[in-house]
């Protein structure tokens, strides 16, 4: 195997998951902070990046639209700005779990991560563009092309593009130019990517070039092949695109297979986040999913972002084997599974992790 998908991480602090195109991944044990630094934040790429000059790009507003639009980034910089904070997964995050192995980008549990966004609204773009009653869908397309490789593929070079539905995307998702306060960087999007927030990192389209309102479902690659799951519907399951985030935690420390000395005092912690319903409760077991404890949560509760949590643990006195397990519930009351789900495919990894350590 090449060693440079190794575990560890290289000296910009990510892991490298792939060259071309180009997958980073944090080490999630290195979680220190709410806000994850811009180096530190996960990279997901389905083609080479594209190289944009931001003096002539345009974003085009089309379709279904009374006046369709050439947007320079000094016209979108007019519209009024705001900033947000959004956690973003990417939907194959923690496939490295799945068992039997499945294909896809080995990720750990770091391919996650959460931000302040400063964008505008693509609900005041729409306005300008002017939207019929009857649009149901708005296609936001990159700049980044290339080749599937896979069957079924479609032929020729695609775009990435993913689709929301006309209602979220007149409620809150934003076209950002700026990520924690600097410019969007070439890897996460430059110069503008949407941010979708509660749902999967795939909806967050970067280097946005294209948006097409449409009156009916968008069938793209990644709307209807890739980015799809199995959702049981009336006795029978159908394809559905990959939409809202699941609830989840995740211990960034132990690590699994760790050796904690007997008798002492250790800080576990980690994050937990959700979709759009927001997060409502953490709970960690230290044996193995029996008894249920509650974490202390670390700062304070922040809409559409994870929470930082940790917990005092005084380590048993003799050496022992502990499965800890941390899980999480959102306010619809839904709580993460200790068994996966049928039909998610290889995405949307939220069934309990087990973190086994070593009492010695
Ligand atoms: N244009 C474009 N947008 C994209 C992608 C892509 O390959 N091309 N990848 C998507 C996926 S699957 C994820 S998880 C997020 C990752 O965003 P990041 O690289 O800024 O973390 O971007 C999404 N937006
Ligand atoms: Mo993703």
């Amino acid at each position: 195997m090449d060693s440079s998908f190794s575990k560890r991480a290289d000296a910009s602090g990510l892991i490298r998951r792939g060259e071309g195109p180009l997958n980073l991944e944090m080490p999630f044990s290195a979680l220190d902070s709410f806000v994850t630094p811009n180096e530190q934040f996960y990279v997901r790429c389905h083609f080479p990046i594209p190289a944009i000059d931001p003096d002539s790009w345009r974003l085009t507003v089309e379709g279904a639209v009374a006046n369709r639009l050439s947007l320079g980034l000094k016209e979108l910089r007019a519209l009024p700005d705001q900033t947000m904070m959004a956690t973003m997964e990417c939907a194959g995050n923690g496939r490295s779990f799945l068992e039997p192995k499945v294909k896809g980008v080995a990720w750990d549990l770091g391919a996650v991560g959460n931000a302040s966004w400063t964008g505008v609204l693509l609900s005041d773009v729409l306005e300008r563009a002017g939207v019929p009653a009857g649009a149901t869908e708005v296609v936001l397309e990159g700049a980044d092309k290339g080749e599937i490789k896979e069957a079924p593929r479609p032929p020729g070079e695609i775009h990435y593009a993913r689709s929301l539905p006309i209602e979220k995307a007149r409620n809150d998702v934003l076209l950002a130019f700026a990520m924690n306060g600097e410019p969007l960087s070439p890897s996460h999007g430059f110069p503008l990517r949407a941010v979708v927030p509660g749902w999967f990192g795939m909806a967050a389209v970067k280097w946005l070039t294209r948006i097409v309102v449409t009156e009916r479902a968008f069938a793209g690659y990644y709307q209807t092949i890739d980015y799809t799951y199995w959702e049981e519907n009336a006795g029978s399951p159908t394809l559905v695109p990959l939409q809202e985030m699941r609830v989840k935690a995740q211990i960034a420390q132990p690590v699994v297979g760790e050796v904690i000395a007997r008798g002492t005092a250790y800080r576990v912690h980690g994050a937990a986040w959700a979709g759009e319903a927001g997060l409502e409760k953490i709970e960690l077991s230290i044996d193995g999913g029996k008894k249920w404890q509650s974490p202390r949560l670390l700062g304070s509760a922040v809409r559409n972002a994870w929470r930082l949590w940790e917990f005092d643990w005084n380590v048993p006195a003799l050496p022992d084997r502990c499965t800890l397990i941390a899980r999480a519930s959102d306010a619809e009351g839904r709580t993460q599974p200790a068994q996966r789900a049928t039909g998610y495919g290889t995405y949307m990894v939220n069934q309990w992790l087990r973190v086994e350590v070593e009492i010695r």
